[in-house]
């Protein structure tokens, strides 16, 4: 089995210490931390079909995640290498009305501060009206939402919504990602920009403010 495997695999049955043992060998042997992120979100993914099939059940799924929140510390110091870069622009971020996911959000954060962002984190749950104070306030370039619970889509229409009422939406970009999230929610929400990945997302804040 490859390392790639050993590790969704593990993270998908919560052996914490094994998860761990792994992601030291990965980060060992020069593995990028973008890759070893990129399989830790299979091996989520792979523990949400278990718990929808009824494989396993709340408590693990909590598990999974404390694990995965343990193992993006560890990464953080690798995932935000480019800290001392200069700050390129601002970006208001937080997941959506109703959901309380955020291991995704907070990857897309620190890969953001990575590279210069200087980055408002709303937290989890965040109403419209919060999205529309915080622009306001802090006048970012990009507004991010995330979204993981596809009964969460109106919260992201409503977001956009809001902030076009307020007259503020020629004055930023959105964009949206998470699970939950497609082109499709992009169209239908009016968002400007879906990101299947963080890396997505960098890619586009970074357009957005006149970098590539
Ligand atoms: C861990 C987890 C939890 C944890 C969350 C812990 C935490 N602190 O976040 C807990 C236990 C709290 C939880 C609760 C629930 N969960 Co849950 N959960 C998961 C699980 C297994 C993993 C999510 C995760 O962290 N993935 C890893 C991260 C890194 O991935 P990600 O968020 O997608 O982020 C990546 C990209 O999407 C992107 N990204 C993320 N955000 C953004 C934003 C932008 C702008 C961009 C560009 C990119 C981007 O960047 C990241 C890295 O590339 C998923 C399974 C899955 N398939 O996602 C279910 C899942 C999301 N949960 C689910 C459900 C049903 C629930 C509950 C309703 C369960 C219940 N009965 O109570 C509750 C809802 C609570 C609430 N109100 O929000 C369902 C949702 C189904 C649906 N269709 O809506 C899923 C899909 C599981 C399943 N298959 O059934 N959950």
């Amino acid at each position: 089995m490859s390392e790639d495997a050993r590790l969704i695999e593990a993270l998908a049955n919560c052996r914490e210490e094994e998860v761990r043992t792994i992601v030291r060998e990965m980060i060992a042997r020069g593995v990028p931390a973008a890759e070893i992120v990129a399989a830790c979100n299979r091996g989520m993914a792979a523990l949400g079909n278990r718990f929808e099939s009824g494989d396993c059940f709340l408590p693990e799924l909590m598990f999974g995640g404390m694990v995965m929140k343990s193992v993006l510390e560890e990464l953080r110091p690798l995932l935000s290498a480019g800290e001392q870069v200069q700050h390129v622009g601002r970006v208001v971020m937080g997941t959506v009305q109703h959901d309380v996911h955020d291991i995704g959000k907070d990857i897309v954060i620190t890969m953001l501060r990575g590279v210069g962002f200087d980055v408002v984190d709303l937290g989890v749950d965040v109403p419209p009206e919060r999205f529309v104070e915080a622009i306001r306030q802090h006048q970012p370039q990009v507004v991010g939402m995330s979204i993981l619970l596809t009964t969460c889509y109106r919260s992201v229409t409503a977001t956009v919504e809001a902030i076009r009422q307020a007259n503020l939406r020629q004055q930023v970009r959105i964009m949206v990602g998470g699970a939950a999230a497609s082109d499709l929610l992009r169209e239908v929400s009016g968002c400007d920009f879906y990101g299947k990945t963080a890396v997505d997302g960098v890619h586009f804040a970074a357009q957005a403010v006149g970098g590539n």
